[in-house]
């Protein structure tokens, strides 16, 4: 009988030794934190899993950079630890508010720039796959553009959406560019040689209508 009851609080010992282990084990692996970014502001908007299991993050810095507030993208590995980080922007405000991870395996993030452009403006930024920048664009008028979202389409271009201030109506914007980041526009050398063929079909139509009247009188 001694015996049972040793061999009986020996199991249990061992059972939940094991399963406090594995729980401790799984915890372990699967919930950390990590916070990043040194004595001055820096706030993250957008996050995306990538194809190695890391992730990479969005938003701004103000603790170092170019000045003021610079669009910072953060790459971690599968636990959170930077890999490698980037900053664009200029000496003014540049805050990044959304992130793609592009199909090239770059990354292309948008938000708005008081560096670059007139006043405030879209800005699209492209890296490759460690984060160096490949090219960007900005986007605006005179008033202010605030981009707060974008996709990479299935045409390999990108769309943003955002706000656009004019006076005090404030708007939905959203513009398509090509995979560069441009805006193909309608050639203004068209328009002349259309507005010719265009004249010149309503006299022949004219000079037609003209001649059956004639004849039919
Ligand atoms: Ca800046
Ligand atoms: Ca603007």
């Amino acid at each position: 009988m001694q015996c049972r009851k040793l061999f009986l609080s020996s199991m249990l010992i061992f059972v939940l030794f094991s399963f406090s282990l594995i729980i401790s084990v799984w915890a372990s692996s699967m919930m950390w934190s990590q916070t990043y970014g040194t004595e001055e502001a820096e706030m993250a908007y957008s996050l995306v899993e990538t194809s190695d299991g890391g992730y990479a993050l969005a938003g701004y810095a103000e603790s170092f950079g170019a000045g003021s507030k610079d669009f910072w993208l953060v790459k971690t590995d599968a636990d959170g630890n930077i890999e490698w980080e980037m900053t664009y922007g200029g000496a003014l405000h540049d805050i990044a508010f959304s992130l793609v991870a592009t199909s090239d395996g770059g990354y292309a993030l948008t938000g708005y720039t008081n560096s670059f452009g007139a006043g405030l403006d879209f800005w699209l930024v492209k890296t490759d796959a460690n984060g160096n920048m490949e090219w960007n664009q900005t986007y605006g008028g005179a008033g202010d553009e605030r981009a707060k979202s974008l996709v990479e389409t299935s045409d390999g271009g990108y769309a943003l959406a955002g706000n656009k201030l004019s006076g005090a109506d404030m708007n939905f914007w959203l513009i398509k560019t090509d995979e560069h980041g441009i805006i193909p526009e309608f050639p203004s050398w068209v328009i002349l040689p259309l507005l010719l063929v265009a004249t010149l079909v309503a006299i022949i139509y004219k000079q037609r209508l003209q001649k059956r009247q004639a004849c039919n009188n």
